[in-house]
C-alpha cells in the first residue's frame, strides 16, 4: 500500500506542477472544475485508516485526526483520505495508471493494451458515433452494455462506448482466483474486488481517449450502466477525476446505496449476499457484511468524492432488492458535499418512476439525460440538478447524522 502511494504521489506531483507551470485548468460551463488527472489529490498525506463503531453516517467533512475543513480547497485532501478508506475495506486499491499504456480509437472500436512489470494484456470496446454533432465527439462509456439508454446518449451528440467490463475482472470466479485483464497485471490472488477492475478499465479507456489525439472522440467522458454495471458505473466515476458526468442506473448493493442502511431496509441485497454472489467487493469488505457501522467510511462519501463533477443517480422504487431507500441517503448525504464545495446544482437523484421492470428503457429519464450530456459533456446547457426522490423509498438524511454541514471559504 505505501509503496504504491509513494509512486502514485509523484506522479500526482509531476502532474500537479504541470498544470500549474501552464495554468492550464479545464472548467465546465457549469463552473464545475474537472480535474486534469485520474486522481488529483495522490501527492496529500493520508494516513492508514482503522475501524470505528458508529451507527450514523460518519462526518465527510472531518478528517481522520479529528480536525474539520474549512475551506473548499481542504477538500482535495480530505477526499484523499475517503479514498484511501474506500480502496482498504470496501474495493480494493485501484493502482495507478500502469506504465504502458497503448491503442487505437476509431469511428467503431477502441483498442486498450496495457503492460506493466514485464505482464502485459489487451482489451477492446465497441464505439458507435452520435447521430449529430461533429468529431471529435464527447463520450459515453457504457459499462455492460445494456440498460442504458444508449438512443438518448447517440441523439445528444455523444459517443457510445460499449465495454465488457468481464473482459476485464471475471465474474463467476472464487475470490483466490480473480481472472481478466486486471487480474493479469496484478495477479489472481488480488485483493481488489472486480467493481474496481472495471473502473480501472474505463481509466485505461480514457487514457487512449485522451492519447488519440481527439480526431474522432475527446475526452469528455461520461460513464454509465445498469445494474451490476450500475455498481461498476458509480466505481467508475468516484475513482477517476476526468469522469465529467457519472450515470448508474438501479446500482443497488455495492453500488450507491448505503452499506448502514442495508440491514434496515426491508428486501434489499443483503451485504453478504452481494459480497458473495460475486467478487464485486473487495476482499477486505467481507469483515463488514454483518456489521456495517464498523466501517469509516461510507457510501455518501463515495458519492462525495464525485464532487463537483456531473452525478446522475438512477433508481427505481418498485423492487426492494436494489435499496432504493439507501440509495436516496446516500445521493443527500453526499449532495451535502456538494452544496459546501458551491456544485449543488451538479447532483440529481431520480427514483420517480412508474415502471418497476428493473433496467427499463424509461420515459421520466430521457429528458434528464439529454440535458446532463449537454452541461457536462457538450458544455451547452446549465439544466440544474434536482432530487425527485419517489415517495415509495424516501430516506431521511436527518436521521443518519448529527454533524452540520459547514460553511466553507472559498
Ligand atoms: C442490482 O444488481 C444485481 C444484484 O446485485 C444481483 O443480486 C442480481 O443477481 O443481479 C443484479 C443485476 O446485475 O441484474 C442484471
Amino acid at each position: 500500500m505505501k509503496t504504491s502511494f509513494s509512486i502514485r504521489s509523484t506522479v500526482a506531483s509531476l502532474a500537479v506542477a504541470a498544470l500549474a507551470a501552464t495554468g492550464m485548468v479545464m472548467a465546465s460551463s457549469a463552473g464545475a472544475a474537472l480535474a486534469a488527472v485520474e486522481d488529483e489529490g495522490a501527492d496529500c498525506p493520508v494516513a492508514a485508516s482503522g475501524t470505528v463503531s458508529n451507527p450514523q453516517l460518519p462526518d465527510p467533512f472531518t478528517r481522520l485526526d479529528g480536525s474539520r475543513i474549512a475551506s473548499r480547497s481542504d477538500w482535495r485532501c480530505r477526499r484523499a483520505e475517503i479514498r484511501e478508506m474506500a480502496e482498504r475495506h470496501v474495493y480494493g486499491q485501484k493502482p495507478a495508471r500502469p506504465a504502458g499504456v497503448t491503442g487505437t480509437v476509431s469511428g467503431s472500436s477502441i483498442t486498450v493494451n496495457v503492460s506493466d512489470q514485464g505482464r502485459s494484456a489487451s482489451f477492446s470496446a465497441s464505439v458507435q458515433l452520435p447521430t449529430t454533432g461533429s468529431a471529435p465527439y464527447p463520450a459515453v462509456v457504457v459499462v455492460g452494455g445494456f440498460g442504458a439508454d444508449t438512443a438518448t446518449i447517440r441523439s445528444s451528440g455523444a459517443a457510445v462506448i460499449s465495454y465488457d467490463p468481464l473482459a476485464v475482472g471475471r465474474e463467476g470466479t472464487p475470490r483466490g482466483n480473480k481472472q481478466g485483464a486486471f487480474y493479469n497485471l496484478y495477479g489472481a490472488t488480488s485483493s481488489t474486488g472486480i467493481l474496481m477492475a472495471w473502473a480501472w478499465g474505463v481509466s485505461r479507456i480514457i487514457d487512449v481517449v485522451e492519447q488519440s489525439g481527439g480526431s474522432v472522440l475527446r475526452a469528455d467522458v461520461g460513464v454509465t450502466g445498469c445494474s451490476r454495471y450500475g455498481k461498476g458505473a458509480f466505481t467508475a466515476g468516484v475513482f477517476d477525476q476526468r469522469i465529467a458526468l457519472t450515470m448508474p442506473i438501479e446500482s443497488g448493493t455495492g453500488g450507491a446505496p448505503i452499506f448502514r442502511g442495508i440491514a434496515g431496509e426491508s428486501g434489499s441485497q443483503p451485504l453478504s449476499s452481494a459480497y458473495g454472489e460475486q467478487p464485486w467487493l473487495g476482499d477486505a469488505f467481507g469483515s463488514f457484511t454483518g456489521n456495517p457501522n464498523s466501517l469509516p467510511v461510507d457510501t455518501h462519501e463515495m458519492v462525495a468524492m464525485v464532487a463537483p463533477r456531473g452525478l446522475f443517480i438512477m433508481e427505481n422504487p418498485h423492487i426492494d432488492w436494489l435499496a432504493a431507500r439507501s440509495g436516496s441517503v446516500a445521493a443527500l448525504g453526499g449532495a451535502e458535499v456538494y452544496k459546501a464545495l458551491g456544485a449543488g446544482d451538479n447532483i440529481t437523484y431520480w427514483s420517480d418512476v412508474s415502471d418497476g421492470t428493473h433496467c427499463a428503457s424509461r420515459t421520466e429519464w430521457r429528458a434528464p439525460l439529454q440535458q446532463h450530456i449537454q452541461k457536462f459533456l457538450l458544455k451547452t446547457g446549465n439544466a440544474a440538478g434536482t432530487f425527485r426522490i419517489s415517495s415509495r423509498k424516501a430516506g431521511n438524511l436527518a436521521q443518519w447524522r448529527t454533524w452540520p454541514t459547514p460553511t466553507l471559504s472559498d
